[in-house]
């Protein structure tokens, strides 16, 4: 029996529609935080479509969320596919969302052709990987895969002061599914968020690895005196020390442009009174480096700064590492199912390192773990405009499809389907 196995590039392209009217923003992007309604009516509309393909659903403490298709051998470690549907608060519609929706394409696509896998297939949906509204990034996969204590991340607030554990268990989302379960291998399907498959022309991505992560949150405190009184000599300013701060650190981006991307943001003062000197100040720096040797740099120059700056102005100080990801390398045997994939259905591909952190990233510590690019235009992401082509979002599709069939194994009674499509 000579089956062809192929997505459905509209039938994708048509469901990431209908998630994005999901926590839809004015300027045509997406708002879907963790843990909040929107993340939920997403999650609702994502299990009636798997539940409607055939999936089991399971749950773990943190909320991560499994579908399973069943393989001919139950006892096989599943092959993942999976990614986020949570969001940026102006977030694009297809960062993560597109992962999850392309590993339900394939599911859809093996329920068309009536094709078994040897091994199940799951579809996961992990929880909080943006990490905006709570500060740590790959959150869900954080803690699935013994990075982090779900203890300490249930206690995690967000700005308003409301805990994960009281989110996950207002919406039901404090799962009993074990963490870092075995798998067979899994397979990320991502858009790029940068630049580099659009101005090579490629369809496709076959990532290597990960850059390093590291996220300090930096405050400084000084003294609280008035705006029109204060002789400006006579301050202890912390406003200045921040100034001083991310001048520093500006500079020590430019001197290595190549490789390194730091990112002040999430500033905050108090007692945020306009005709009042500052008596604290705080912000983040998200830091990002290919080696963790440079990552270690980066925070030694980050403290040195911060504490001459304090000094400087007669401030104290303090620095926390909120978030820390190290540099990853994906598994060769998952990078060569997706190279093999992409060979077969005749796609453009190369060997791309990814910027962004993702939550491959995690898994790869307990799993093989591989990961799929297509282009996504002027590398915008993390911005209501961010784009992609239907085309290309099919052939990534197309490419998850048989690289998961690499993996999982085609059951012997549909041998010979999937190796004979068109992708
Ligand atoms: O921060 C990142 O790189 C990812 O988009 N969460
Ligand atoms: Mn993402
Ligand atoms: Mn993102």
């Amino acid at each position: 029996m000579s089956t062809e196995v192929r997505t459905d590039a509209g039938r994708l392209w048509s469901r990431l529609m209908d998630m994005a009217k999901v926590g839809a923003t004015s300027g045509g992007g997406s708002n879907r935080q963790a843990l909040s309604d929107d993340d939920q009516a997403g999650r609702d509309l994502f299990i009636e479509w798997v539940q409607q393909a055939g999936c089991s659903i399971e749950l773990d403490g943190v909320g991560n969320l499994f579908a399973r298709r069943s393989g001919t051998d139950p006892d096989a470690p599943p092959v993942v596919m999976g990614s986020h549907l949570d969001t940026q608060p102006t977030g694009g519609r297809f960062d993560g969302v597109y992962g999850v929706l392309g590993g339900l394409e394939v599911i859809e696509a093996l329920n068309d052709a009536s094709v078994s896998t040897r091994a199940p297939l799951e579809v996961a949906v992990w929880t909080n990987e943006e990490g905006s509204r709570f500060p740590v990034s790959m959150m869900g996969s954080a803690v699935w895969a013994g990075v982090s204590d779900l203890d300490s991340i249930r206690a995690l607030t967000d700005r308003s002061g409301v805990t994960v554990g009281a989110e996950l268990d207002r919406l039901g989302w404090s799962g009993t599914a074990a963490f870092g379960k075995p798998l067979s291998a899994y397979l990320e399907l991502h858009i790029e968020q940068g630049p580099i498959l659009e101005a090579s022309g490629s369809s496709i991505g076959v990532v290597t690895g990960v850059q390093g992560i590291r996220w300090f949150e930096v405050t400084f405190e000084g003294f609280a005196a008035h705006a029109g009184t204060t002789p400006m000599d006579r301050r202890r300013d912390p406003a200045r020390a921040l100034a001083d701060t991310l001048h520093g650190v500006y500079e020590l981006a430019a001197a290595d442009a190549d490789r390194v991307r730091v990112t002040p943001a999430q500033f905050a003062s108090e007692p945020a009174s306009p005709n009042t000197v500052p008596s604290k100040v705080s912000f983040t720096v998200d830091m990002r480096h290919p080696d963790a040797a440079g990552l270690d740099r980066l925070e030694a120059a980050l403290r040195s700064l911060v504490a001459e700056a304090a000094d400087q102005h007669g401030c104290g100080h303090r620095i926390d590492v909120i978030n820390d990801c190290a540099p990853v390398v994906f598994d060769p045997r998952c990078g060569g199912a997706v190279e093999a994939a992409a060979r077969l259905c005749g796609f453009a591909f190369e060997h791309i390192g990814s910027g962004a952190g993702h939550d491959a990233c995690h898994v790869a510590m307990r799993a093989p773990a591989g990961m799929i690019f297509i282009p996504c235009q002027d590398g915008l992401s993390h911005n209501e405009e961010e784009s992609i082509e239907p085309d290309d979002a099919g052939r990534g599709a197309d490419v998850l499809l048989h690289a998961a069939l690499e993996l999982a194994g085609v059951a012997d009674d549909t041998a010979n389907a999937g190796r004979t499509t068109e992708c």
